[in-house]
Order: C-alpha cells, then sequence, then structure tokens
C-alpha cells in the first residue's frame, strides 16, 4: 500500500461529505457523533432533525449488520444553533470490509467540517460497580485489533486522544462519571473470561469491538475526540452470568433516557 492510495479514502470520504452538504442543505456541521448500542435515542434529544438520509444512500456506507444500530444519518440543529451530524450507522471492523470502510463515517465527518467527534458504544465493564446501563467516560484506549486506520508513514500522536478537556466538560454535567480505558477487540464474539483477564491486566476497564479505530482516524484529520461507552454487561467471568445480545439491547433501552439527556447536554456545551 502506497501512501498516494491513501489519499482515495479522503476523496470518497469528501464525496460523501458533498452529497450530505447537498442533500441536508447543510453546507457546514459543527460536531459528529456515532451512535453505538443503546445510544440510538440520543438524537432526538440533541435538538430538532432537519434532515434524515439513509446510509446506504451515501457513497461508501454500507448498511449496518447488527440489530439494534440504526441505519440513517441526520442533521441535527442543537437549541445553541450548532449542525450535528449524527451517525446512526458504523461499520464494524468484523464485517470485514477492511479498515477505511470502519472509518469512512468518521473521515466524511471531518469533511463535512465537524471539528469534534462523540464517539458512542455499548460494552462490556470489568469493574464490578459498573451495572448494566452505566456511561462510563473513555479516557484512553488500547488497540488490540492488531489494525491502523493509517496507512504508509503516517505517525500520528495520540496523547490526549480521549480530549481531558472534553471530560472535565463532561462531568460538569454529571460528576457522577466514572472513566475507563477502552479495549477494542475485533470480534464479533465476546471474550473469554481469559482474555478479559488479560484486557485487565495490560490496564484496560472496559472492553467492546469498535471506538479505538475511530478515534484514531479521527485524531489524524485534527478532531477532537469524546467517548462515553455505556456498560450493557459486565464483561465475560467478570460476573456468573453468560453474555447474550438481548440482555445488552435491554440495558441499552432501559438506560437510554438518561444517556440521552446526559449526551444532549454534553451537546449544548461544547
Ligand atoms: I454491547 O462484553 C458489548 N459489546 N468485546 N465485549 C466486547 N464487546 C461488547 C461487549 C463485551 N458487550
Amino acid at each position: 500500500m502506497t501512501v498516494s492510495n491513501f489519499q482515495e479514502a479522503f476523496d470518497a470520504a469528501a464525496e460523501a461529505a458533498n452529497y450530505i452538504a447537498e442533500q441536508t442543505g447543510v453546507p457546514q456541521h459543527d460536531v459528529a457523533l456515532v451512535l453505538g448500542s443503546g445510544w440510538g435515542a440520543a438524537a432526538d434529544l440533541i435538538g430538532e432533525t432537519t434532515a434524515t438520509l439513509q446510509a446506504t444512500d451515501v457513497p461508501g456506507f454500507s448498511a449496518p449488520a447488527v440489530a439494534g444500530h440504526v441505519g440513517t444519518i441526520r442533521s441535527v440543529l442543537t437549541k445553541e444553533g450548532k449542525r450535528a451530524l449524527v451517525l446512526g450507522a458504523r461499520t464494524h471492523y468484523y464485517e470485514g470490509k477492511g479498515v477505511r470502510a470502519v472509518v469512512h463515517g468518521v473521515r466524511t465527518a471531518a469533511a463535512t467540517g465537524a471539528k469534534t467527534l462523540v464517539l458512542t458504544n455499548g460494552c462490556g465493564g470489568l469493574n464490578p460497580a459498573w451495572t448494566p446501563g452505566t456511561p462510563v467516560l473513555i479516557s484512553d484506549h488500547i488497540n488490540l485489533t492488531a489494525a491502523s486506520p493509517l496507512e504508509g508513514a503516517t505517525f500520528v500522536d495520540l496523547t490526549d486522544l480521549y480530549s481531558s478537556r472534553l471530560r472535565d466538560l463532561a462531568r460538569e454535567v454529571d460528576p457522577s462519571l466514572d472513566e475507563g480505558i477502552y479495549a477494542q477487540f475485533t470480534g464479533p464474539h465476546y471474550e473469554t473470561p481469559a482474555e478479559v483477564q488479560y484486557a485487565k491486566h495490560i490496564g484496560a476497564s472496559l472492553v467492546g469491538m469498535s471506538t479505538a479505530l475511530e478515534a484514531i482516524a479521527a485524531r489524524h484529520v485534527g478532531m477532537e475526540v469524546f467517548g462515553i461507552s455505556l456498560v450493557t454487561n459486565l464483561a465475560a467471568g467478570i460476573s456468573d452470568t453468560p453474555l447474550s445480545h438481548q440482555e445488552v439491547i435491554e440495558a441499552g433501552e432501559a438506560a437510554g433516557p438518561r444517556i440521552s439527556a446526559l449526551l444532549a447536554e454534553i451537546i449544548g456545551r461544547l
């Protein structure tokens, strides 16, 4: 892979951004959000949806592979007059479409003008105090995918990747918010209990299948990143009950109103 081919990924994002500007009538967005498992309801509280696009109609996007994920891209006008691009669809690494597909939404968001990126996800928690439905700020990540969204000699500093400024701002909204280190596994299987212990030993407290690759791509294009996880289940072996996707969805639904309001308040203060 040569560095010049890497440019194709950004050309594709620019094309998608042009389509979004045309179809939404919004030439520039200020902030973008990626809504993961459990976060789908948040868009409605952030503001007024002024346009809804089917993700599959936007160049380079594909249909979501996961039940509980929404395949739309919305333009939302906040009370404060900010334009938010809400990506309800995310391509996961485990879909096998490659890292470019995984971060296409992030690069598109940047190409629409968004300077801030809010990454949300549903994940497993290693801290037994985090009962299902607990939102946790992401303070850092460990990328266990053995992949990078960057190509060629693209050296990017990842210090303070998950903006401490934005985490402070979130804690102004809700001082009870804990923070954790997110380990991105490839999935689609959940971890074994031994892998969860491994994640714990290397410093992780959240385990999931997204976010880290997207955060790296966002930093590369200069966005300020805010990450927040919804712990929908205790990671395998932390409690003695097995994991089910149904439980994950139910925990998300139960926590929906609280985390949506939280996210809306944070967006209002950006
Ligand atoms: I929701 O326990 C959700 N996503 N890797 N592990 C991983 N991903 C997840 C989990 C989990 N829960």
